[in-house]
């Protein structure tokens, strides 16, 4: 059986998760879903990143120790996912025995090797990344991300011969066009190795400045630099070096958001080849989420709390417009009215009409049974033909992570179907006695339907088990409706004539704009 094996980043347990957060995490719930559709054995991992400066510092403020502090944060973390529709397999907490084991055996055999050694290094520390910026890499003085002026460090610390393998990740790179996607991020990181500017990593941090780490096996007055402990989780949650999970689902594939992409890009990839592990399949990245104009962040306070918009708006329709608004690579703008507006127009007027129309039709003409159909004609070919290449397409985009392009094209079908319902006027057949034609009209609708509502389980799980169950498939929560996409989109059927179906639909009502600013006017 193929396994498919995806991660988010681990997320700082500094500040509560905001809609950034959710988005990723979203986003990898639905890979898994999507390739459970498959009938792969899929696992799916998210966590915490619970050691370094920055968490001393929000534990220092909130008057509690760093333990006390992550543990709390950390659960809110976890509490979180299920109630977006998040299924995570596995939760993984840099904080955990077995990780700081890992991360420990993974820095002795790089030792062993011969790829770390220890030195003096002087640099500018930006508290914010919690890393050293060369000189090159500073802008005007400023730490690129925070704008902030660094402070000038000088102390001996360990360091990981990193660049002793960045020409042979040049052309792992370059020979693998999508290792690291879209093809923007991949420029980026060619542009970045070739600037010259990468060096060796310092991994280290003494214990004078700070002991919220985990110890080098190596030399205990120092603690592992935070990032090169972080990455390591998506390793040490799969039981490395010897744990059965390991061999299963290694390697797999991450998903991150574009500020994080040279510690996964550069970092991750030079390190796993020093441990002389394989390398992850792909590194999807994502822009970022904009609030105004900016990018919502924590340290802003621009952020949107995904938990509140979702309970108000629909946990399901709020997944569709993630993945639906932004095209994954680019960044995309929060608000409301434009979630609104694609909640009444893709999912109240388009799919949820096209539910209500066909299933009220099925009940007045048939008794709401699946009718038999009979000889199918031109048009009924068409969208026979439009049902197979639309799924096609959604498969192939949603898998290489273009999830808008995918939608739009499962929603080409659903816009036919509504076009198809005009044209062929079931209820003129009716009038005329034609019950043949109509059987086979209905019919179609019906069965191209099932597979909409089977494509969109990844997506809004809820409405697509809502929509299998009006249309009388058995469903069972968190399991998938079939685990076979190719076969779903080469025959077209699968809904048995007789089947009894719900005699009408409301699966998303729309939103009325003036009423709702009413409301929060009062
Ligand atoms: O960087 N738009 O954790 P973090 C889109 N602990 N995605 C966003 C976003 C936005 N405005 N803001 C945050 C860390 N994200 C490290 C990771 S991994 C080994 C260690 C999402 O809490 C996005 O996935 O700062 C981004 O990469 C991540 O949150 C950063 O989370």
């Amino acid at each position: 059986m193929k396994s498919f094996f995806i991660t988010t980043p681990i997320y700082y347990v500094n500040a509560n998760p905001h809609l950034g957060h959710a988005y990723t995490t979203v986003v990898a719930d639905s890979l898994a879903r999507f390739h459970k559709l498959q009938g792969e054995d899929t696992l799916f991992l998210t966590g915490t990143d619970e050691h370094g400066d920055k968490i001393v510092q929000a534990a220092e403020k909130q008057g509690q120790t760093p333990k006390e502090f992550v543990d709390a944060v950390s659960a809110r973390f976890q509490a979180l996912w299920p109630q977006l529709g998040v299924a995570n397999d596995r939760f993984v907490r840099t904080t955990d025995e077995a990780h700081k084991r890992a991360v420990q055996d993974f820095l002795q055999k790089v030792y062993d090797a011969g790829d770390i050694y220890f030195g003096e290094f002087g640099g500018h520390y930006c508290y914010g990344c919690e890393r050293f910026y060369t000189e090159k890499e500073l802008e005007n003085g400023l730490c690129p991300q925070h704008l902030t002026k660094p402070e000038f460090i000088s102390e001996k610390n360990y360091f990981f011969r990193m660049s002793k393998y960045l020409p042979w990740l040049r052309e792992h790179i370059a020979r693998h066009p999508d290792f690291i996607r879209p093809e923007r991020y991949r420029t980026e990181v060619l542009a970045m190795l070739e600037s010259g500017a990468l060096e060796d990593l310092c991994i280290s941090r003494p214990k004078t400045r700070l002991t919220w780490g985990i110890e080098l096996p190596f030399d205990k007055d120092y603690v592992c630099y935070v990032w090169f402990d972080a990455l390591i989780n998506y390793i040490s949650a799969l039981g490395w070096p010897d744990g059965p999970d390991y061999a299963r689902y290694w390697p797999g594939e991450h998903l991150v958001a574009k500020d994080i992409l040279k510690p996964h890009a550069v970092f991750w990839p030079t390190m796993l080849k020093a441990a002389g592990l394989p390398l992850y399949k792909h590194l999807n990245v994502h822009g970022y989420w904009l609030s105004r104009d900016t990018k919502m962040s924590k340290s802003l306070g621009n952020v949107v709390d995904p938990l509140e918009t979702g309970q108000r708006f629909g946990l399901d329709a709020f997944r569709y417009f993630l993945l639906r608004e932004m095209h994954f690579g680019s960044d995309a703008s929060f608000s409301e009215e434009a979630l609104i507006g694609r909640i009444n127009a893709d999912l109240a007027n388009d799919l949820g009409n096209l539910f209500s129309r066909v299933l009220s039709m099925t009940a007045k003409y048939f008794g709401s049974r699946v009718p038999q159909p009979t000889q199918q004609e031109p048009d009924d070919e068409a969208i026979v033909e439009l049902c197979a290449t639309a799924m096609r397409n959604f498969s192939q985009l949603f898998g290489n992570v273009q999830f808008a392009q995918a939608l739009e094209s499962l929603w080409e079908l659903v816009r036919a179907l509504n076009k198809y319902v005009d044209s062929q006027a079931p209820w003129a057949l009716h009038k005329q006695g034609n019950m043949e034609r109509l059987a086979t009209v209905m019919y179609i609708l019906l069965a191209a339907m099932r597979k909409i509502a089977i494509c969109l389980w990844p997506v809004m799980p809820d409405a697509s088990r809502q929509m299998l169950e009006q249309l009388g498939q058995p469903t069972e929560k968190n399991l998938p409706p079939v685990t076979g996409l190719e076969e779903e989109i080469t025959c077209f059927g699968g809904l048995g004539a007789g089947t009894h179906v719900a005699a009408a639909s409301n699966l998303f009502p729309r939103i009325d704009v003036k009423k709702k600013t009413e409301a929060e006017d009062k």
